[in-house]
């Protein structure tokens, strides 16, 4: 009799066991689910708010103490907005190159970069961000010191999903430079939420 009793008690706890093991499972399902549905929504996230890129352009070339030309205007159009805010135009080095030579080398020489929208007259472009870089002897060093958003607001007509960017480079005077201008200090491009 005692044996019996002792027999349905363990059965009673496997069944018990088995079926927590199967809650536990269900769980984990359940976590696995919500899991891969969060991972496929941030793909799709990702994709649908992909950046467009602009084509790699020069630097353009510039007498020291002096601010360039502009280079030439780059035409980009955003796939997420249709108004274009300064806040969601991007700039970026992509490979450095050196001051021309009989320029000083110096580690406290400094460059400015402007990046500008171009607007038709009697409009007058906008200043959207401006880049700040310190020199490592005859080249800029490799991340920038400080970018300051000019206009956080829209940079375009309301509805134009297209800006048209380009940038001027400034480089601070070191006694000693030469009155030629600078080869191209490095190769950039533009990119737009
Ligand atoms: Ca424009
Ligand atoms: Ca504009
Ligand atoms: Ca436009």
């Amino acid at each position: 009799m005692k044996v019996q009793k002792t027999i349905l008690e363990i059965a009673a706890i496997q069944k018990l066991v088995r079926k927590e093991e199967k809650m536990k499972n269900k769980k984990l399902d359940a976590l696995l689910m919500v899991a891969l549905i969060l991972c496929s929504f941030l793909c799709n996230f990702n994709i649908a708010f992909a950046r467009t890129s602009s084509k790699i352009f020069s630097a353009p070339s510039v007498k020291s103490g002096e601010t360039s030309r502009k280079t030439d205007t780059i035409e980009i159009a955003s796939s997420n907005y249709s108004s274009i805010k300064g806040t969601r135009t991007y700039w970026y080095i992509d490979e450095f190159y050196h001051l021309s030579s009989g320029w000083v080398s110096s580690n406290s020489r400094t460059a400015v970069i402007r990046m500008y929208e171009d607007d038709e007259d009697p409009n007058a472009d906008d200043l959207v961000k401006t880049y700040y870089w310190s020199f490592y002897g005859t080249r800029l060093i490799g991340i920038v010191d400080k970018i300051v958003t000019n206009d956080s607001g829209n940079i375009d007509s309301s509805g134009d999903n297209q800006v048209e960017l380009y940038i001027t480079l400034s480089v601070s005077a070191k006694k000693g430079d030469p009155s030629t201008a600078t080869s191209k200090l490095f190769d950039c491009h533009f990119e737009l939420d």
